[in-house]
């Protein structure tokens, strides 16, 4: 038994700055990350096409104002191998390897109430007792394999986006079949059909795809824009998006708009591309008919951009509000279905039987190939937290305390499991905002919290059941007042069968949560017991 003050569970861009705070705090702190490496979802998602969709001068660190000088982004939008080379400078420049421990997997983490300590089991037996337990475990870390008879049949290599081979696939001369339209899908699909001798895409869901125009970083703007670094990150602060590119003053109403201006402010908001497109409209995630007008233009530029009629009808989305599941940002994604080795299947329409030995089989029609990509998503948000066992007081499970939805205090904590941090846990902002600053927050705030409870020579911390019913009604409120429950998405648990049907991230903004949080601490942290 390893004795510590503080555990992390996850080397990503949470756990690494936790761990930056926590040395920093003097305190001895070991963090148990599965990967051999850091960067978290940078580290697994190497598929073809993998990049982030927030601008990379936003989707940074930007607690240290050296790093972000001195750190130069070749793209508006970094590739995988550039956000992982990032993370690995972040981890030598910071002196964070000395206190992570790579190749572990925790297994399960148990409260003892005497000790007031955790006990952290591992997979490779080292076991950890730990005064602080954090669990940096990300909101899309665990992959989600669909249950498809004849998957363990099929002869050729199943890949998923997110354990993708780290020496890379090549598919020259290889017919590949892809399941999934979301935006793994999307961003790697117009790459392996430049590879592949044939691609078949399987569509369940059309999803709202807006193009990221992304190209290399013009060395004026760079300058101009870290010039003003300090301003920007402070209007990313106080955003709905957590990103200084959306600002909240800048939206405007779709319904109070004329036709004319309509057209005039989405074209220009498709050419600025990516969220753009969500955020620049106030009312597009409350009202169903603007919302309609929107994504009417978006179907007009499908239809402009697919030459098959038949083949852009498939591709327009008309089963849900756009934005309610996650906005796609691609790179030539509706081109892709212009050429002539790509064929897409509509499997609403024709569905999948089952995988065989040499494809796949709908219940119109046989699919042979060779390679078969699943680009089929995540157990978001509670998945890598219930995968542990993780028990509190009284030997309870949080996942048997979950198995009607998840309940947290702020997503940052939950009552009857003391000293227990979650970053980006569900109930916080998350994966609707720009999730580094996302990160930066949380652990500011935990690592301001431990700090007060070691000065005030608190031993236990814990969130109280009435402030975690009112923080868990408060969610599910503000999520029903908006458009974002009206898919079967992941933000629902929609994607995993026999999943609670819980909206998970908290909607109302980045800004919103972020001030909530700072009042809380100013006032001695209501709602939390420190004893
Ligand atoms: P992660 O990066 O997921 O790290 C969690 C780590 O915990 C992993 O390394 C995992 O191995 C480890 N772990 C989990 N369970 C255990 C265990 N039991 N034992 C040991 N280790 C464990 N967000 C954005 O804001 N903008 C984007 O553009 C964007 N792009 C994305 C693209 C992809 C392909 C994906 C999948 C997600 C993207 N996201 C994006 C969300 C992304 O997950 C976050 O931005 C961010 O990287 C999350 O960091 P994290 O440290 O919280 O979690
Ligand atoms: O996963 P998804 P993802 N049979 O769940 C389909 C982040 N991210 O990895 O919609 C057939 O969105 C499923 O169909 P349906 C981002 O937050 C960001 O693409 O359920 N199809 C869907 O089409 C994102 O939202 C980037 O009908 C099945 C797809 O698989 C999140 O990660 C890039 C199926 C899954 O889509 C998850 O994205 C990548 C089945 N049994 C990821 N099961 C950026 O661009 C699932 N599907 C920054």
């Amino acid at each position: 038994m390893e004795d510590r003050d503080v555990v992390i569970v996850g080397a990503g861009f949470a756990g690494m700055y936790m761990l930056h705070k926590i040395q920093q705090m003097g305190m001895s702190v070991t963090v148990i990350e599965r990967g051999d490496g850091v960067g978290g979802t940078w580290y697994w998602n190497r598929y073809p096409g993998a990049r982030c969709d927030v601008e990379s001068m936003s989707y940074s660190y930007s607690f240290s104002e050296d790093l972000q000088q001195e750190w130069v982004w070749p793209q508006r939008y970094a590739a995988q191998p550039e956000i992982l080379r990032y993370a690995n400078h972040v981890a030598d420049r910071f002196d964070l390897r000395r206190d992570i421990l790579f190749e572990t997997t925790v297994t399960k983490a148990e409260y003892d109430e005497e000790a007031k300590r955790w006990t952290v089991q591992t997979e490779t037996g080292r076991t950890f007792r730990t005064r602080y337990l954090i669990m940096a475990t990300g909101c899309l870390s665990v992959p989600k394999v669909p249950e498809l008879p004849g998957l363990d049949r099929f002869a050729g290599r199943v890949l998923h986006t997110a354990h993708w081979p780290h020496e890379g696939v090549d598919f020259s001369g290889v017919t590949v079949g892809i399941i999934g339209t979301g935006s793994s899908g999307v961003q790697s699909i117009p790459l392996i059909a430049k590879q592949a001798r044939h691609l078949t895409v399987f569509q369940r869901t059309a999803n709202f795809s807006i193009p990221a125009w992304n190209g290399p970083m013009r060395a004026e703007r760079e300058a101009e824009m870290k010039r003003r670094y300090g301003a920007l990150r402070q209007r990313a602060r106080t955003s709905y998006a957590g990103d200084y590119t959306y600002a909240d003053e800048d939206m405007v109403s779709i319904l109070e708009l004329s036709p004319e201006e309509r057209e005039l402010q989405f074209e220009k908001r498709w050419q600025e591309g990516g969220f753009h497109y969500q955020y620049a409209f106030g009312d597009l995630m409350v009202s169903e008919q603007a919302n309609e007008i929107a994504a009417e233009f978006v179907r007009g530029k499908i239809r402009a951009t697919v030459k098959n009629p038949k083949v852009a009808e498939i591709l327009c989305p008309k089963d849900h509000p756009l934005g309610s599941k996650r906005l796609c940002v691609d790179s030539e994604y509706y081109e892709t279905y212009n050429r002539d080795n790509v064929s897409l299947i509509d499997i609403k329409a024709d569905p999948i039987v089952e995988i065989t030995k040499s494809g796949l089989r709908t219940r119109e029609a046989d699919h042979r190939f060779d390679a078969l990509v699943l680009a089929t998503g995540f157990d978001a948000m509670t998945g890598a937290l219930t995968k542990i066992d993780i028990r509190g007081r009284g030997g309870v499970s949080l996942k048997e305390q979950w198995q009607d939805g998840p309940r947290t205090y702020l997503g940052l904590a939950v009552a009857g499991f003391p000293n227990l941090f979650t970053i980006n846990g569900p109930g916080s902002p998350s994966v609707f905002v720009n999730m580094i600053l996302a990160c930066e927050q949380h652990v500011e705030w935990i690592s301001r919290l431990i700090g007060h409870a070691e000065a005030s020579r608190c031993i236990e911390i814990e969130a109280g059941d009435e402030a975690q019913e009112a923080w868990t009604r408060e969610l599910s409120e503000s999520a029903d007042k908006t458009l974002y429950v009206k898919a079967n998405s992941w933000y629902l648990g929609a994607n995993i069968p026999g999943k609670p049907r819980i909206f998970m991230p908290y909607v109302d903004g980045f800004h919103t949560y972020a001030s909530i949080c700072e009042n809380m601490a100013s006032k001695g942290y209501p709602g939390f017991q420190l004893s």
